[in-house]
């Protein structure tokens, strides 16, 4: 097979605080060539499955997609942190109570980075876990059922970006804060952001039978920018890893200010420490308020409760629990390689990659080889802890994920590629182009101890010429290559939803068995719940009227429904009584001001109704359900008061 041949002559120009930076990216009129099997390798066949699935996160959608690999065919969008009318996730009566938090009603957030459940360094497959950037929040998602099934969020931080990071059996979730805020918050100039800002990274422990999250403990750290994280794993297993920007602790974030140092820097984090320091009640209880919002299994109704106290814990009251190195310029995380020994600290304004060896790290912490101190925390000298450098990479280094033949795999936005090297001898072995300016990458397993180097995606920032114009707004764009052998190759391209941040991907077997194809009614202990059709009513209470209804191929019941008044409250509870796999019954009601619900065999939902004017409205189930779909409708009449 001969490789692609591209022609790239293009200039992308970055402005920031008056430096431009220009540079040969990718080319609106770029020829990809895609030669010999390409087609064959992604190709799969009516009626069979993909390999794996992969989860992208949404970005500005709030929600994740699930997409088969290497097919590149969209499976489901899962709704996380945005209402989602397609099935009324966020309108019916027991899904609003997700969005609950201390800000009030919040449907709509930014969700950067997909982590799977992992044990011993592998995935598990059981949960996955999102987060929301915006208004701080972290959700899990159960990979049983695909749906989202508990909120929490996280308090006293600002831009939740940095979330959530795996440990590798699941005993924490690790998050940082993007955007130092004073803390508790209060009404001060933000000129005195040097004074007043602090930053938290917060550990949530996670229920290893339910998967149920906790705010276990916070760590306050000086005010910078934390970025983005990664736990140690196997040799490096109880260790966290973060980098943050602005250390120059800037508040206006222009070149000028935050990125005039040659260095930021990363923070290390000993967690079985701060676990110690919290068992011996070295924090301090601080008065606070956020959400815990969770699902319950047998009612399908969410729930929330408001929290009240957090603990945190000081780097000057626990020593020996947070260190600083120094990282390449304005860094955008770090990576960690699947030995647990390397870690990956790239400066997306450096021209090298330092790459750290975790025992030289160790070693330069017992002979306290430190170059001062940040606010009471050591700064491990930089040349002690490393590796070494990885020498003139590419433009623009962002990502970087790994394979299980010793090799890592990093997208450079500027100079729009991914380049392969390797992490023991620090050399470059291969790099391709991307269509354009990649973001993440995902490997299958790629971040934990058993990559599946077969596949890689990346996902491009910046679409220009890869579709059919749709106007000015643009899918974006993700492409899949073909990593098992010396050299990459491209298969190809997909549209994505939203923007996708990180990613992960999974065998599918791993997920597949589990999968549940209904809810068993029998377990469906909604208060609603109408279990039989012989059981339908329609209750009055006040101004509340319940109706308790059924949907069965091919009815609704009660079908025809008098007596509803005008500024009523009408609570349609439906019981979809189906116990068959894909048999999902729809409801709607003319004029409802929400949306639809959709109803999974099984399971009970409910929609309001507040009819403002009389008449008879009509009320269908939305879902081809079956040949006598059409009919599957009824009728509400609505009297003057
Ligand atoms: S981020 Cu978007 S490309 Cu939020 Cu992980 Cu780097
Ligand atoms: Cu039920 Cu259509």
């Amino acid at each position: 097979m001969r490789t692609r041949k591209v022609n790239m002559i293009i200039s992308l120009v970055t402005i920031m605080g008056g430096m431009a930076l220009v540079v040969a990216c990718g080319q609106r009129n770029a020829t990809t060539v895609i030669e010999g099997d390409a087609a064959e390798q992604v190709y799969i066949a009516p009626g069979e499955y993909d390999e794996f699935y992969a989860f992208l996160s949404g970005g500005f959608s709030g929600q994740i997609t699930v997409y088969g690999l290497p097919s590149g065919r969209l499976l489901r969008e899962v709704p996380v942190f945005s209402q989602y009318p397609e099935n009324g996730y966020g309108y019916s009566e027991e899904s609003k109570p997700m969005f609950n938090t201390s800000y009030g009603f919040v449907p709509w957030d930014d969700s950067h980075h997909i982590e799977l459940s992992q044990q011993n360094g592998e995935f598990d497959g059981r949960w996955l876990f999102v987060n929301g950037n915006n208004t701080p929040r972290i959700a899990r998602v159960d990979l049983s059922t695909f749906e989202t099934v508990e909120i929490l969020e996280i308090p006293d931080v600002a831009g939740l970006h940095c979330a959530p990071f795996i440990t590798e059996n699941s005993e924490y979730l690790v998050s940082g804060t993007r955007f130092s805020i004073p803390i508790p918050q209060k009404d001060v100039p933000i000129d005195t952001y040097k004074e007043n800002f602090k930053g938290l990274i917060n550990y949530v422990s996670l229920d290893q039978d339910h998967g149920t999250m906790e705010l276990a403990f916070q760590i306050e750290m000086p005010g910078f920018n934390y970025d983005l994280a990664r736990n140690g794993k196997a040799v490096s297993h109880g260790w966290s890893f973060l980098t943050t920007y602005n250390s120059e602790q800037a508040h206006s974030l222009l070149e000028v200010n935050a990125s005039q140092k040659d260095k930021d820097l990363m923070a290390i984090i000993n967690w079985k420490k701060a676990e110690e320091y919290v068992a011996a009640g070295k924090f301090t209880e601080r008065p606070t308020s956020y959400y815990h919002n969770l699902m319950d299994e047998s009612t399908g109704i969410a729930h929330s409760q408001e929290m009240k106290m957090t603990r945190i814990l000081k780097p000057e009251d626990c020593p020996e629990m947070v260190y600083f190195i120094p990282v390449p310029k304005s860094p955008h995380g770090c990576d960690v390689d699947p030995s647990g020994e390397y870690i990956v600290g790239n400066g997306k304004l450096s021209a090298d990659m330092s790459v750290y060896s975790f025992s030289k790290i160790m070693k330069a912490i017992e002979e306290k080889n430190f170059d001062g101190e940040i606010e009471g925390i050591p700064v491990i000298n930089y040349d002690a802890g490393l590796h070494g450098i990885l020498q003139k990479p590419g433009l623009g280094p962002l990502h970087t994920e790994f394979d299980e033949r010793g090799n890592a795999y990093t997208t450079f936005f500027i100079s729009s590629e991914v380049v392969k090297w390797n992490v023991d001898n620090l050399e470059i072995l291969d790099r391709e182009a991307t269509f354009y300016s990649p973001g993440h990458l995902v490997i299958p397993g790629g971040e934990t101890r058993k990559p599946e180097g077969k596949y890689l995606v990346a996902m491009n920032k910046i679409t220009k010429d890869r579709y059919l114009p749709t106007g000015p707004e643009l899918a974006h764009s993700a492409q899949l290559f073909d990593i098992s052998g010396d050299k990459m190759k491209l298969l190809l391209d997909f549209p994505t939803k939203g923007e996708p941040h990180y990613a992960q991907a999974i065998r599918a077997d791993k997920v597949k068995p589990n999968s549940k194809k209904f809810y068993n009614i029998e377990e469906n202990a909604h208060p609603y719940a109408t279990l039989g059709e012989s059981k339908t009513k329609v209750v009055r209470e006040g101004d509340e009227v319940h109706v308790y209804m059924t949907a069965m191929r091919s009815h609704l019941a009660p079908d025809n429904i008098e007596g509803f008044k005008v500024g009523d409250k009408v609570f349609f509870h439906v019981t979809n009584l189906e116990q068959d796999w894909d048999v999902p019954h729809g409801f709607a009601i003319q004029g409802a001001t929400n949306a639809e619900l959709l109803v999974m065999p099984g399971q009970t939902k409910t929609l309001l109704w507040e009819p403002k004017k009389v008449g008879v409205y009509a009320f269908y189930c939305t879902d081809f359900c079956s040949a006598l779909h059409q009919e599957m409708s009824g009728y509400a009449r609505v009297s003057a008061k």
